[in-house]
């Protein structure tokens, strides 16, 4: 869920604004509200949330606002207009940008529109003024303890409601809640080690407890996700989170985020796990290498093997579905490190065979150490909104978020980046269903054979798969076509 202008749209209806969230990830028809929206004269301005990857849409809607209101503010917030205010500046289309978290900003910036006030008096914004930008001073980070609760029937709660989760075919209601604000490690390749990001905060208990007993009431969920960077971060917050939803007698099940070395005795006790374990629906960890010194040297995650093994025994023994995701092709990665992770990988297969596994290539995103190793290592990032939107127009694979494989320059060898990146999710898949069941045994005699004779080309496999998959898909549409199984139900 979006859970950014979710908060910012639950502060400003506290002060008594209007506010119309559009989520262009989810609602089909957005370009109709939006355009139905800026048609409105009461409208103070609309704001895009970016992260990077989602430059070449905001810059699409942006332009679409342009056209039909040239005089309607466009402002900009996120990751990517924190981390280049003035990069996205220069943008046409954008008039503002809000930097760093943006509860209080917003207020006063709606404040300031409405009374035509002058936007210098609105902390944390850069603006365009006399034909150049003007940036305004640095804004705190939100005090979490003094928000309001989220208003989710602002969003449609329905478009998030039936998603299925990462480790079951089974589709279920799901609400995300948000119970703190980034995380007490330093990862080299996340956002949580850049200046404006290191301010590490979580909700305090009660409130947390009063968010999730009112979502509970109101939608019924049948899974909670913490849609947090690291839940569990806070030990104690933990423990009486979950001891007081039990005290109230709700009985839920949950999925989150967190690190390997909190699923250990040492951390949460067993008895915590055996309490709560049966309830845990999924636990997501970043092993992120199977080499120690790539883990804990280049990518700081200050993680041992030890830690991780713990984890996923624990997992396996208190049968909590667990997933773990690797990245390959990291900077100073050498080609037998990345062969060690799919060691490891079988390793913890041992440990825990319902692990499941997901992989991607290491992509520099912008605000991290590692996206600085790269640009040393020849990475040339885009310097204008119109470069990053070519750059994304060219990663155009389902494996590629960002940058295509190719204009990685430290990476040796991409076509054996590739094969890992659709093999491994295959060979350790843990859903269920015909297709996937014959596609992981493809995929584990394939991953067998191509290790021992080291050739990573040719992806016969993935073209027996697309294949398989298209008979599927049609012997679906011929058995929906027939009168005899009409009365078919959708699970939800
Ligand atoms: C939860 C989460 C998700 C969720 C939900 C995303 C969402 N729409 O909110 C999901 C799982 C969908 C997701 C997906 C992805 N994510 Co993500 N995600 C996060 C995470 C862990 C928390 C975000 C969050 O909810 N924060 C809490 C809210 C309250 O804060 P916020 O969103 O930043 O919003 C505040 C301010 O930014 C500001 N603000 C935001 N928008 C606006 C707009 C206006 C007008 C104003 C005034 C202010 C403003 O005010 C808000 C309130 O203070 C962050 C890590 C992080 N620490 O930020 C990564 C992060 C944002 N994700 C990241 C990435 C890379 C992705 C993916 C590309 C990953 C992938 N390969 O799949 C995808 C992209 C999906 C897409 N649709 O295109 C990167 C982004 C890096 C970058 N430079 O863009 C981050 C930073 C993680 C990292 N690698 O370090 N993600
Ligand atoms: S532990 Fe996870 S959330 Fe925390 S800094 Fe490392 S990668 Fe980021």
């Amino acid at each position: 869920m979006p859970l950014g202008i979710l908060h910012l749209g639950s502060v400003l209806e506290a002060e008594g604004y209007e506010v119309r969230l559009v989520d262009c990830t989810v609602q089909r028809n957005f370009e109709e509200i939006i355009r139905k929206e800026v048609e409105d004269e009461g409208l103070s301005f609309v704001g895009l949330s970016v992260m990077t990857v989602q430059i070449p849409s905001a810059l699409d809607i942006s332009r679409m606002v342009k056209g039909i209101r040239s005089d309607l503010p466009v402002v900009w917030g996120g990751i990517h207009p924190t981390l280049f205010p003035e990069q996205t500046l220069q943008a046409p289309e954008v008039d503002i940008v809000c930097v760093g978290e943006g509860e209080r900003t917003v207020v006063e910036l709606v404040e300031a529109l409405r009374s035509g006030k002058e936007l210098d008096q609105v902390r944390g914004i850069g603006f365009k003024k006399d034909g150049g930008f003007f940036f305004t001073p640095k804004r705190e980070p939100t005090d979490l303890k003094t928000l309001p609760l989220l208003r989710y029937d602002l969003l449609d709660v329905n478009e998030y409601i039936f998603h299925s989760l990462p480790f079951s075919r089974q589709k279920v209601k799901v609400i995300s809640i948000h119970s703190g604000r980034g995380c007490p490690y330093r990862c080299s390749f996340c956002i949580n080690s850049h200046p404006l990001f290191r301010h590490y905060r979580q909700i305090p208990g009660e409130r947390l407890l009063a968010q999730i007993e009112g979502v509970m009431r109101r939608y019924e969920p049948d899974v909670i996700y913490f849609q947090d960077d690291n839940f569990l971060a806070d030990r104690k917050r933990t423990l009486f989170l979950f001891d007081a939803l039990k005290a109230k007698g709700m009985e839920f099940k949950w999925y989150a985020v967190t690190r390997a070395n909190y699923l250990s005795d040492n951390y949460l006790p067993i008895a915590f796990w055996e309490k709560y374990g049966p309830n845990c629906v999924g636990l997501g960890i970043g092993v992120e290498s199977g080499s120690e010194r790539v883990r804990n040297e280049v990518l700081r995650k200050e993680l041992s093997n030890e830690d991780i093994e713990e984890a996923v025994a624990l997992c396996a023994r208190l049968n909590i579905p667990i997933g773990a995701s690797f990245m390959v092709g990291i900077p100073h990665e050498t080609i037998a490190e990345r062969l060690e992770t799919l060691r490891y990988i079988d390793k913890l297969r041992k440990i825990n065979p319902t692990l499941s596994c997901n992989i991607h290539y290491f992509q520099p995103y912008p605000g991290c150490p590692l996206f600085e190793e790269a640009k040393r290592l020849g990475f040339k990032p885009p310097v204008s909104l119109k470069q990053w939107e070519q750059m994304l127009d060219r990663a155009r694979s389902w494996y590629e978020w960002y940058i295509p494989i190719e204009e990685l320059p430290w990476i040796e060898r991409p076509a054996m980046v590739k094969y890992f990146l659709w093999s491994i999710p295959f060979a350790t898949s843990v859903k269920g269903g015909i297709i996937s069941y014959v596609m992981r045994k493809i995929a584990s005699a394939s991953l067998f054979i191509r290790r021992k004779i080291g050739l990573w080309r040719f992806f016969v496999e993935l073209l027996f798969w697309q294949v398989l998959r298209r008979t599927w898909r049609f012997v679906r549409h011929l058995r929906r076509l027939s009168p005899k199984r009409s009365g078919e139900m959708r699970g939800i």
